[in-house]
C-alpha cells in the first residue's frame, strides 16, 4: 500500500476571485494527485462549514491561511508516512480528527481539498482514470446528461429573475455530442436574441446570461423562442429545469417571488406550489430544485406529492448530501432527486455513501458545481464513475464550467464508445 510522502497546500482563486484550497497529495510511487475546492453563494443553512480567516484587509475576510495552518499543524503530522488501504481508510482519520458534526473544528474546505487530492492520487498509483477507481466493479459506464444553466438570477446575478437558474436538459439526443451541440446553439440564440432586443448579454456567477424581466414566467418563454429558434423541439429533444433556491427567497412564512398575476412579490406557501403547478402545466418542466425553504418540510412534501410523479423534485439546501438528511426525506416523502455536491459534506467518502444510499432508495442524483468554481473537473468523473446519470455545470461558457462538460468528452475519448444515457437519466 502507497505511503504519503508529501503534502502541500496553497491558496488559489475560484471563479468569483475568491480564495480556496488546492492540495497536492505525493505517494511513495511518485504520484501527486493535485485537487482545488469550490465554494457557494445560496449555501443550504446545514451544509458542513467552510473555515475562513475573517481578516478584513486579506480578501474581505475570505482568504484561507487558517486552513493552511491546521493541514500543517494538525493534519499533517496524523497522515505523513502513513499508509492507507483505502480513500475510506484516509477519510475516515480525517472525520475522528475533526469530530465535530459540521466539520467546523477542521474545515469542510480544508478536509475536501485533502479528500479530493488523496482520491486523484491514489486512482493513479492504481493506474485507473479517476472514473474508474470510484467503483471496480464497474465497467459499463453512460455519458451524463448536462443540465446548463443558461439564465442566471437570485444570488448569483443582480436585477435578474427571483430564480437562481433556468437550465436547458437536452435528453431527446443519440449522443453526448449532439446534446453539447444543441445547448451551445440555443446558448449563442440566446445571446443574439437579447443582443438584437438592445438587452444585456452580460453574464453570471455560473455563465448564464442576466437581464431584468417583468416576472419569473417570462424567462421561460424566451427559452422556448430560442430552443425553436435553434430548431429543436422543446418538450421532446430539450427540457427544462429550474433552480428556484427558495431558502434565499424565505420572507417570514412567505416568498419573495413576482408571479404577473399577483400584487404584491410577496407570496404564501399555497400560492408559490399553485404557481409550479401552473408552471408544470404550461412549459416542458422537467426537474424544480429547491422548490420550498430548507425547513419547510411540510411543502416539500405536498409538491412531491401532487408533481413528483410527473417531474424531478431536487433536493439541495434541504438535504446538503446528507445521509441523515436523504434518510428523513424518504421517510416524508419530500422529493425524488438529490443534489451532490461534496463540499456541503466534507469528504469524497461520505458523498459516495449520500450516492449509494439515494440510488439503493431509488432516488435519482444530480452531481453539482458550485456557483463559486474552479478549473478543477472532479465532478465529471464523479458522475460518470457512480453512474448518476445527470450532471449541472453551468453554462456552455466559462472555463470552470465547460472544464467539466470537456472531462466527460475526454472520459468518452477513453473508454471509446461510451452510450449517451439521454432520457433514461430520469426516473420518472
Ligand atoms: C445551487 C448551486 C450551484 P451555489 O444552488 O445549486 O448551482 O449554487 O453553489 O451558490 O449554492
Ligand atoms: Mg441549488
Amino acid at each position: 500500500m502507497p505511503k504519503i510522502t508529501n503534502l502541500n497546500s496553497i491558496q488559489v482563486l475560484d471563479s468569483r476571485g475568491t480564495p480556496t484550497i488546492r492540495t497536492f497529495i505525493t505517494l511513495d510511487n511518485k504520484f501527486t494527485g493535485i485537487a482545488t475546492v469550490p465554494s457557494g453563494a445560496s449555501t443550504g443553512k446545514y451544509e458542513a462549514v467552510e473555515i475562513r480567516d475573517n481578516i478584513p484587509e486579506k480578501f474581505l475576510g475570505k482568504s484561507v491561511n487558517k486552513c493552511l495552518e491546521i493541514i500543517e499543524t494538525k493534519i499533517k503530522p496524523e497522515i505523513m508516512d502513513s499508509q492507507f488501504n483505502s480513500l475510506e481508510e484516509f477519510d475516515r482519520i480525517l472525520i475522528d480528527l475533526d469530530n465535530t458534526n459540521d466539520k467546523s473544528y477542521l474545515g469542510a474546505n480544508t478536509l475536501l481539498s485533502l479528500s479530493m487530492s488523496f482520491s486523484k492520487s491514489i486512482a493513479l498509483s492504481q493506474n485507473l482514470e479517476l472514473f474508474e477507481s470510484f467503483d471496480s466493479n464497474t465497467t459499463i459506464y453512460k455519458s451524463p446528461v448536462p443540465l446548463m444553466n443558461i439564465l442566471n438570477g437570485g444570488k448569483h446575478a443582480s436585477l435578474s429573475s427571483d430564480f437562481q437558474e433556468y437550465m436547458i436538459i437536452p435528453i431527446g439526443f443519440e449522443s453526448y455530442d449532439d446534446a453539447i451541440n444543441c445547448c451551445v446553439k440555443i446558448y449563442w440564440g440566446l445571446k443574439a436574441f437579447l443582443d438584437s432586443k438592445g438587452k444585456s448579454t452580460s453574464v453570471g456567477d455560473e455563465g448564464g446570461f442576466v437581464s431584468p424581466y417583468s416576472d419569473n414566467e417570462e424567462p421561460l418563454k424566451l427559452i422556448i423562442k430560442c430552443i425553436e429558434n435553434a430548431g429543436y423541439k422543446p418538450g421532446e429533444e430539450v427540457m427544462i429545469g429550474l433552480d428556484v433556491a427558495a431558502s434565499e427567497l424565505l420572507n417570514k412564512n412567505k416568498y419573495k417571488i413576482n408571479i404577473s398575476k399577483s400584487k404584491s412579490d410577496l407570496i404564501t406557501q399555497d400560492n408559490l406550489l399553485d404557481f409550479y403547478i401552473y408552471l408544470v402545466d404550461n412549459y416542458p418542466i422537467i426537474s424544480i430544485e429547491d422548490p420550498f425553504d430548507q425547513d419547510d418540510w411540510e411543502y416539500w412534501n405536498k409538491i412531491n406529492t401532487k408533481i413528483g410523479n410527473k417531474i424531478q423534485i431536487v433536493g439541495d439546501d434541504l438535504l446538503v448530501t446528507s445521509l441523515n438528511k436523504i434518510e428523513r426525506s424518504i421517510k416524508e416523502k419530500s422529493c425524488n432527486t438529490v443534489l451532490i455536491k461534496p463540499n456541503q459534506i466534507g469528504t469524497i467518502t461520505e458523498t459516495l455513501k449520500a450516492i449509494d444510499f439515494a440510488h439503493d432508495n431509488n432516488l435519482n442524483t444530480i452531481i453539482s458545481h458550485r456557483s463559486g468554481d474552479t478549473e478543477d473537473s472532479f465532478i465529471s468523473d464523479l458522475v460518470v464513475g457512480t453512474r448518476s446519470n445527470q450532471i449541472k455545470s453551468g453554462a456552455p461558457a466559462r472555463s470552470e464550467r465547460t472544464s467539466k462538460y470537456n472531462r466527460i468528452s475526454e472520459i468518452k475519448m477513453l473508454k471509446k464508445n461510451i452510450n449517451y444515457i439521454g432520457r433514461n437519466s430520469m426516473i420518472l
